[in-house]
């Protein structure tokens, strides 16, 4: 919790799901001490996640902003606006991303192509760069990229998004080791299902589809992967938790779910 104090933590993608919890996290596990800089499409819901958070813990100053990750042109001019206190970044979760559809390679639609190309892998490239000369400045920060079991092993019918999330993967690996010299850590958190509105995106607002996918198992949640967030990135400034590949217990592949 100490290590957390007065660090300043720019999430991506925090209207709902991981990035909402592990904003909410980092109150939590720091006792209100941080400052949060939140974007999402979503403002209203990001309003209503900083109410939440100024409720239990006045003194978090929040910052939060409507940004299409998407739009990569006002990416720099965000940072360089942002308030004074909100400035100097420490903690960079690039956690928005998305999977769009189910089909197979020869029908996938153009827009879902590149919805997931431009949010899960060109977003994360252009909020990376972008942050970098400040890290590389205070010769210090954390960079997280939220991967998948998609970034690990493929299946059908996810091609484009298991390809962005091995992409991910070895982004992170590159960055990493460019960054050997340096007290900059880059992290990757791999999830397996986590029951958010990702699967309600995939099968676009198809409910029924949507719950099958963790229907008979003990899902992770949000919360369970905003933990871990939080504790890769308060670990000793010696320790850098590389990759953490995270399932729920019924769950040990892309395929493998026991469904009670
Ligand atoms: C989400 C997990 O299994 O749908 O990244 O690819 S999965």
């Amino acid at each position: 919790a100490e290590r957390l104090a007065n660090k300043t933590i720019l999430i991506t993608g925090a209207s709902a799901g991981i990035g909402q919890a592990t904003a909410l996290e980092y109150c939590a596990a720091s006792n209100g001490k941080v400052k949060l800089v939140l974007l999402a499409r979503r403002l209203e819901k990001l309003q209503e996640l900083k109410n939440t958070i100024i409720k239990d813990y006045p003194e978090t100053k929040v910052h939060i902003e409507r940004l299409d990750v998407t739009e990569t042109e006002k990416i720099r001019p965000f940072l360089e606006n942002l308030p004074e206190d909100f400035k100097d970044i420490d903690i960079l979760i690039n956690n928005a991303g998305k999977a769009l559809g189910s089909d197979k390679v020869g029908n996938i639609n153009i827009e879902d192509i590149e919805g997931m190309i431009q949010t899960d892998v060109v977003a994360l490239i252009n909020f990376t760069q972008a942050i970098l000369p400040l890290f590389k400045k205070k010769n210090s920060g954390d960079i997280v990229n939220l991967g998948s079991v998609a970034g690990r092993e493929a299946y059908p019918t996810g091609s484009i998004y298991c390809g962005c999330k091995h992409f991910v993967r070895a982004f992170t690996q590159s960055l990493r080791k460019e960054l050997v010299d340096t007290k900059i850590r880059v992290l990757e958190v791999a999830p397996g299902n986590v029951e958010t509105e990702f699967s309600l995106v995939r099968y676009k607002g198809d409910a029924d589809r949507a719950k099958k996918v963790y229907e008979g198992t003990v899902p992770l949640f949000a919360d369970d992967i905003a933990d871990l967030i939080v504790y890769t990135t308060s670990r000793k400034q010696n320790t850098v938790i590389a990759e953490t590949l995270v399932f729920a217990s019924n769950q040990a592949s892309p395929y493998h779910i026991y469904r009670g």
